[in-house]
């Protein structure tokens, strides 16, 4: 049986339609198909249309909503297996969590998936999250690294607070702060003293460095 191809994938969000995104999602993963370019030049494709049709004015909320759920459902059934991934000792520990006042999970949700198949040991804090929340869990767990994402332009200015927050708090596992999400850039991140990944795959490779720095 030959595997979905991109386009049907980023069709099935397009259309808002979950049922056939999740069908999609488990013939790849029975397929042993790559999941991580699948989801990017598919489902994600996807959701990024279904943003332009919005911002087009074509769709409205409701379909953002659709194509946001049928992303979802996609990866509530790709996940569990991107997470099987090679690492299993712990290379550090990371807080992450999308920042106060912003709803958006999916890319979050792909980087700590994807950092917890890496060997990290992830605590996501889900979305919305209050500086002090951030900073609470950091220092519960000792974390090295906490990470922010931010979707919205008047959410990013969320992850400077947070960047000084950690400064302030001086915990003692004096955690580094890495910083994503689409109006996000290596420039805002010098700006703000954080570390910037543009995607899941360099969210790994950053983390990295930043506990080797
Ligand atoms: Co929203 N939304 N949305 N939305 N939404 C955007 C972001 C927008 C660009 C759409 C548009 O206008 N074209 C626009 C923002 C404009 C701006 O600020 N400049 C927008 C808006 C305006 C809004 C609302 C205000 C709409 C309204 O209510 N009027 C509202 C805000 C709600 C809130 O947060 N308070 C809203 C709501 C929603 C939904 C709830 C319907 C839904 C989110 C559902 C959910 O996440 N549970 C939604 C969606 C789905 C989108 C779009 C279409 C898709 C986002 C997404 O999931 N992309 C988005 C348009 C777009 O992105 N083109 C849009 C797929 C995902 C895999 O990519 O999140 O970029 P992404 O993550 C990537 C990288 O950015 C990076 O790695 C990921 C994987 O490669 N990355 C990191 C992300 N975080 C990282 C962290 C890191 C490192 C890398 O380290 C910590």
């Amino acid at each position: 049986m030959s595997l979905p191809t991109p386009e049907q994938m980023k069709q099935a969000v397009v259309q808002g339609d979950a049922t056939g995104a999740r069908r999609l999602a488990s013939a790849l993963v029975d397929g042993g198909a790559d999941l991580l370019t699948a989801v990017e030049t598919g489902f994600a494709a996807g959701i990024r249309r279904v943003g332009d049709l919005w911002e087009a004015g074509d769709y409205f909320l409701p379909e953002l909503v659709q194509g946001a759920e049928a992303m979802k459902a996609a990866m509530d059934v790709i996940r569990p297996a991107l997470a099987s991934g090679p690492g299993a000792a712990s290379r550090g520990c990371v807080v992450i969590g999308t920042v106060e006042g912003d709803l958006h999970d999916i890319g979050k949700s792909l980087v700590a998936t994807l950092l917890a198949a890496n060997g990290y040991e992830v605590h996501d804090l889900g979305s919305s999250v209050p500086v002090d929340a951030f900073i609470r869990k950091a220092r519960e767990v000792g974390a090295g690294i906490v990470a922010a994402s931010a979707l919205l332009t008047t959410t990013m200015t969320v992850q400077r607070q947070l960047a000084e927050a950690v400064r302030a708090a001086d915990l003692p596992s004096r955690p580094k702060v890495l910083v994503g999400g689409a109006p996000t850039s290596p420039a805002w991140a010098r700006e703000i003293g954080a570390y910037h990944a543009e995607n899941a795959m360099s969210a790994v490779a950053v983390a990295g460095l930043m506990l080797d720095a």
